[in-house]
């Protein structure tokens, strides 16, 4: 095949590869090394140590669905913590719902500025919102170290390899637990179950030792390759994961956004999960 490729190598024997139209930016933060390339089919995509991050193209799956589904399963949400997510695209999701206010710790700034530059269609305006604060830092010792709380934490992570493997770890999760108020939601980026089954597992054991209740959604998201990427869940309160197709329609048509991915029905049959992902769970 002619032309330059990018190949994302992530898995044990298997990998994905997008070709390269453009180079818009490649440069190391000092964190991690971050390159924002163009492909025919998703438009702009950020790489963060050669994993693709999110792309122009199919970024309303993820962000929408990270964002929609705890906030209007919540209902009331006016405190919203999110660690990680520098390209902006969670934040810009958030901030359409009547939030007070959103904290985004994010670890790396180079990640931000790069996001603002070259991906305003998935940022938009954002971080220009005034209810938001961005504090550049390690999300790991915010959270221990906050005496803030918040309504849902959104953990908007790389994989857990490098800067983002704190992430998975139980203290992490029992130090956002700490940060949540009463009836208060942890989501989580948790991998492709297919080829990062270990992953979840991990996760939703830490959870499980931590929340009375514990579970995954899915979304497909092309991007993420090799079928459906689990966001993890953690609460205290078991009754919000199956809140009626009724209650979240009412609470979605008063906010009255327009959406590509989410809905209520897709909301309340994404906690619906094949065997192969519910056999991780119970086994975590
Ligand atoms: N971060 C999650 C990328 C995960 C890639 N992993 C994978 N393909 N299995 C997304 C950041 C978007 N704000």
């Amino acid at each position: 095949m002619s032309g330059i490729w990018f190949d994302e190598i992530l898995h044990d024997g298997v990998g994905q590869r997008l070709q390269v139209d453009e180079v818009l930016y490649e440069g190391h933060t000092g964190f991690q090394d971050v390159k924002i390339l163009r492909n025919r089919k998703f438009g702009r995509f950020m790489t963060l140590d050669g994993i693709v991050q999110t792309t122009e193209g199919d970024e309303f799956v993820y962000h929408e669905m990270f964002a929609h589904v705890p906030l209007l399963a919540h209902g009331a949400a006016k405190r919203v913590l999110i660690i990680g997510g520098g390209d902006g695209g969670l934040l810009e999701e958030v901030l359409k719902h009547e939030v007070e206010h959103v904290t985004e710790v994010e670890l790396d700034d180079g990640v931000v500025d790069v996001s603002k530059r070259y991906l305003p269609r998935i940022c938009g305006n954002a971080y220009d919102d005034p209810r938001v604060r961005l504090a550049i830092g390690d999300g790991a010792k915010f959270v221990a170290e906050t005496e803030q709380t918040f309504d849902v934490v959104m953990v908007d992570s790389t994989d857990p390899i490098g800067p983002g493997a704190v992430l998975f770890t139980r203290e992490f999760y029992a130090n956002c637990k700490k940060c949540l108020n009463p009836g208060g939601i942890l989501v989580t980026q948790n991998g492709v179950p297919f080829v990062q089954g270990d992953e979840l597992k991990s996760s939703v054991g830490h959870f499980r030792s931590l929340f009375k209740d514990s579970a995954a959604y899915v979304i497909s998201c092309p991007t993420y390759a090799l079928g459906f990427m689990a966001l993890g869940w953690a609460t205290d309160d078991a009754d919000l994961r199956w809140q009626s197709l009724e209650t979240i329609q009412k609470r979605f048509d008063a906010l009255g956004i327009d959406t590509q991915y989410y809905n209520p029905a897709i909301h309340v049959a994404s906690f619906a999960l094949p065997n192969y992902i519910v056999k991780l769970i119970d086994q975590a």
